[in-house]
């Protein structure tokens, strides 16, 4: 029987293990820097150059890094994303800088067109959302540096996180089972996991004719190490078809050519109950509805999304009913959910503990995003395949919530040791560590510190 130890907001301390004592100093320092750069007034931007505004799930992670700086940049990071909610209670997974010119990123503002939206914010946004992961990275980063000024602002969070919630486990539920669909591969933050390999197959691109704009995504970093063409093609056709309808989620499932259940994205949402209940305790509401949310989002991602056949989770494509094949990182993130049965605990170290991702106490090389063993897995091609920092630091919270310290550790390690050799990159070559993508990443220079902290 697998022991648990409480929610994965609750790091457990990490034993210590036979590895030689290192010297993290110079790496604090470049993770500082790095945070330092990339912070624009009230908002850190992922990367100056690829990503030059606020993205959703990375202004989440890098407020668990300023807590181990900057206390109050925390907050202002947080607060300043949920500024930018919608009316409906979405969180936009862009929030535009207004003095970025509208070339410097595409899609850029003019693109979306939210601010012709009713309910919108007045400042420009995406129109789509990104896993939930904020109300655990607020509980976390509180953890972490706990202060009157600290609780005052959960305190005002909290009624924006629960309306985060409340519109993915409403407006978002398009299969009725209890969990949240996503309606673009953007919204799962993997954006190019061959996860969505066949639900994108069937996305007309006629709309999105490739040479009718200009990415700029391969100005900053290598094609090779990018999404494609095609990739970019649907996924402008996907935010054409949305914003056709107003960003409405009405009648989604009569319209729209892609919705999907993903196992992160709801992992999150069922992680983020439980760390909303422990900040309803420390604020002094009620932390009874979120436990018994959290506990019906655990039931429906195992009913829904656990195949016994393959020992993992997988996202269900529900224009099919069908579950998707691949065997990505994606099918191991529901670990960070506390109450996860044993018999699927079980299951996700099997899968993590196998060839195809490699877990183990010590690890030669980091998890990739993408089955080692496969035949599409390719090692520099952004979440096909390269190791990602917070996809590590999730799991690795998770292991630690379902009592294994050494796996955790094994993984941090792998990760951090990465990072040490190629710096502060936006992703990892699986098997040589060699840093790719922005070189000067927010949020693996915040959850580094975040991981430095306890080794
Ligand atoms: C990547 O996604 C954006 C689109 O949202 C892009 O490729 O332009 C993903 O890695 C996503 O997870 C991340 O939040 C974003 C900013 O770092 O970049």
């Amino acid at each position: 029987m697998v022991e648990r130890v409480g929610p994965p907001v609750e790091p457990v301390p990490t034993p210590a293990v036979d590895r030689p004592p290192r010297d993290y100093s110079g790496l604090v320092a470049l993770a500082r820097a790095t945070l330092e750069a990339n912070w624009a007034q009230e908002h850190t931007v992922p990367s100056r150059t690829l990503y030059p505004h606020q993205w959703s799930w990375d202004s989440a992670f890098i407020a668990i890094g300023w807590a181990h700086l900057r206390p109050e940049r925390t907050w202002s990071e947080l607060t300043s994303l949920f500024e930018a909610q919608w009316r409906d209670g979405r969180v936009p997974h862009i929030v535009f800088n207004p003095v970025v010119s509208d070339e410097a990123y595409f899609p850029g503002p003019r693109f979306w067109g939210s601010t012709l939206i009713e309910g919108a914010p007045a400042r420009a946004t995406s129109g789509l959302v990104q896993p939930p992961v904020h109300a655990l990275a607020a509980w976390h980063a509180y953890r972490r540096a706990p202060s009157e000024r600290g609780r005052a602002a959960l305190g005002r969070l909290y009624p924006r996180l629960v309306a985060q919630q409340h519109y993915l486990s409403s407006r978002r539920d398009l299969g009725g089972a209890g969990l949240a669909s996503i309606v673009h591969p953007w919204e799962s933050g993997l954006d190019n996991s061959p996860a969505w390999d066949e639900p994108l197959a069937v996305v007309p691109t006629e709309e999105a004719v490739p040479g009718a704009y200009r990415r700029r995504d391969i100005v900053h970093a290598a094609a090779a190490h990018r999404p494609t063409d095609l990739d970019y093609a649907r996924y402008v056709a996907l935010v054409t078809a949305y914003r056709a309808g107003g960003y409405r989620d009405e009648d989604l499932a009569d319209r729209h050519p892609f919705l999907v259940e993903c196992p992160l994205f709801n992992a999150a949402m069922g992680a983020a109950e439980s760390a909303l209940a422990q900040i309803a305790r420390e604020i002094g509401a009620d932390p009874g509805p979120h436990h018994r949310r959290a506990a019906r989002i655990t039931t429906a991602l195992v009913d829904r999304l656990y195949d016994p056949r393959t020992g993992t989770f997988h996202p269900r494509d529900l224009r099919t009913g069908r579950l998707t094949p691949a065997r990505t990182v994606l099918g191991l993130t529901p670990v960070i959910l506390p109450d996860l049965p044993a018999e699927q605990v079980e299951a996700i170290l099997a899968e993590a503990g196998s060839s195809r991702f490699g877990l183990a106490a010590r690890m030669a090389r980091p998890l990739p995003s993408h089955d080692r063993t496969a035949a599409d897995f390719e090692p520099l091609r952004y979440w096909r395949g390269p190791s990602w920092m917070n996809i590590t630091w999730l799991i690795r919270c998770g292991l630690l919530t379902h009592g294994h310290p050494r796996l955790a550790d094994g993984l941090a390690t792998s990760m951090i040791e990465a990072v040490a050799t190629a710096g502060c990159h936006e992703y990892f070559h699986p098997e040589t560590g060699a840093g790719l993508g922005s070189p000067a990443f927010s949020w693996t220079a915040a959850l580094l510190l975040d991981l430095l902290a306890e080794t």
